[in-house]
């Protein structure tokens, strides 16, 4: 009788042991208080599994404090973030536009890849088996939560999401637009930041992190200032002064040595032309500036939220933008460029226990490699469709060898090849821009038709894709995309 019950109490003991270890420990979301301690949840027991805190941010370029794009920019929250961890100050979009970054990035693949390379482009019926990030990361017994802009608007993914907080609209002034044209407009709203949406993505972001979980989470945030329109708060725009604006250098003929594709691309008679004409210039300036202070602003609180939580020490935290913004550099506004200013994009990440602060990684890196360096970090295992690589080496050490240049895609067959050193474009058609980074930080110089650089550009341009899938059909014309068709 007593060896029955011994029996019975090793076959309770060992199921349960075998249960923990299936479930990775996480299937219960006991609590208990240790003398004298707060309260201590499973989550931070399991401290193999890390939580994600993952930031998205639209449209910001390299206008913040750490990344030096704009001096006098106020980013406070953004650059405390980037000295937490380390700041990439060589990261770059695989795409020039919401839709086929944001794609190319949830799904580990390249545009070129997929045939995802503009907005109007719905990206889950060509790819009905891609396994998302968030999706990969449910797979893997998370907890799997969205507030916000993670997928383009339009085609947000709802199998991927198990709880998801869409994105909340923001007030917008009565008489439309008010010194632009369309959504390309810019003016304070006289509400409070409570009424803006990105507020209220954020809170419930906050909101999540001040409960309990009994699995480590994925939290998604996507925050859609600084995106069109310029619409927020008085006091953000108040910061900027117009008579202290500085605007974007710009070269005179600038264009003159760039291929028909990229003058196509930069279109200085569009938004340009317009924002001259119209006096807009220092207007629009400060209105993306306002609108980038008011998102560091959201992003601040949510960074506080995670502090003051249970998760502050096991959370691993990355930021990052879907594409940069020309405000003018080469008479060109908005994205859809393979210049710098459309495709350098904040990166910043902070991994508990293995970063270490106030880090800067100068090795260029794609946002192709957010997926596998997850995945990597969080000790899922990596599969072997993803195209891009884990970045943790760098992680742990920012200065070590890279040999991954990052390859940006606008449209079919039109490629940006990104070393520490140069940038190499290859339209299409064949016709070609080099740019020398060491002595040309504003690419103004095209130095792809000099003899001398033959040879560079030979080594550059066996980073190009090899494959370029055809264009995946189109939902409506996109005139931004350079190769409607
Ligand atoms: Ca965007
Ligand atoms: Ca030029």
């Amino acid at each position: 009788m007593k060896k029955t019950i011994s029996i019975r109490v090793h076959y309770r003991l060992l199921t349960s042991i075998v249960l923990f270890i299936i479930t990775g420990g996480l299937f219960t979301s006991f609590i208990c208080r240790i003398p004298g301690h707060a309260i201590v949840t499973t989550n931070e027991i399991n401290a193999a599994k890390p939580n994600v805190l993952f930031i998205s941010v639209d449209d910001l370029n390299d206008w913040i404090g750490v990344l030096g794009g704009y001096p006098g920019v106020q980013t406070p929250n953004l650059d405390r973030l980037a000295r937490r961890g380390v700041n990439f100050t060589r990261a770059y979009c695989s795409a020039p536009a919401c839709n086929p970054s944001r794609t190319s990035l949830l799904t580990g693949l390249k545009p070129s890849s997929t045939g995802i390379y503009n907005n109007y482009q719905p990206w889950r019926p060509v790819l009905p088996d891609a396994v998302t990030l968030p999706q990969y990361f449910t797979a893997n017994g998370y907890e799997v939560a969205g507030s916000g802009k993670i997928f383009h608007n339009s085609y947000n993914d709802p199998t991927s999401w198990p709880v998801f907080y869409p994105v909340q609209t923001s007030p917008e002034p009565t008489n439309k637009p008010v010194f632009g044209k369309g959504h390309f407009d810019w003016h304070p709203v006289a509400v409070k930041d409570e009424q803006m949406g990105d507020y209220k993505n954020a809170q419930w972001g906050i909101d999540f992190l001040g409960k309990e979980h009994g699995k480590p989470f994925f939290l998604a945030v996507g925050i859609t200032r600084p995106h069109l329109p310029w619409y927020v708060p008085q006091h953000y725009f108040d910061r900027y002064p117009l008579s202290k604006i500085v605007l974007p250098q710009v070269k005179e003929n600038d264009l003159a040595d760039v291929p028909a594709i990229g003058v196509k691309i930069a279109k200085p008679q569009g938004d340009h032309q317009f924002v001259l004409e119209h006096k807009q210039w220092e207007k629009a300036v400060q209105g993306y500036l306002a609108s980038i202070t008011f998102a560091d602003a959201q992003i601040g609180r949510l960074l506080d939220a995670l502090e003051r939580s249970a998760f502050a020490k096991n959370t691993i935290i990355v930021l990052w933008s879907d594409h940069g913004w020309h405000l003018g550099e080469k008479q060109h506004w908005r994205k859809f460029a393979l210049w710098e200013e459309a495709t350098r994009v904040p990166l910043m990440v902070v991994v508990p226990g293995m970063t270490t602060p106030n880090t800067t990684c100068e090795r260029t890196v794609s946002l192709l490699d957010v997926y596998p360096t997850l995945a990597d970090l969080c000790g899922l295992p990596a599969k072997p469709e993803w195209e891009g690589v884990s970045i943790t080496p760098l992680l742990k050490n920012p200065t070590r060898q890279w040999n991954h240049p990052a390859i940006t895609t606008h449209g079919r067959s039109n490629h940006a090849v990104r070393t520490e050193r140069w940038r190499y474009i290859r339209y299409s058609d064949g016709t070609e821009e080099l740019y020398d980074h060491q002595t040309d930080p504003m690419e103004w110089n095209n130095l792809a038709s000099k003899g001398e650089f033959t040879a560079i550009k030979k080594d550059l341009m066996q980073w190009l894709p090899k494959k370029n899938a055809p264009t995946a059909p189109m939902a409506k014309k996109d005139l931004n995309a350079i190769d409607s068709e």
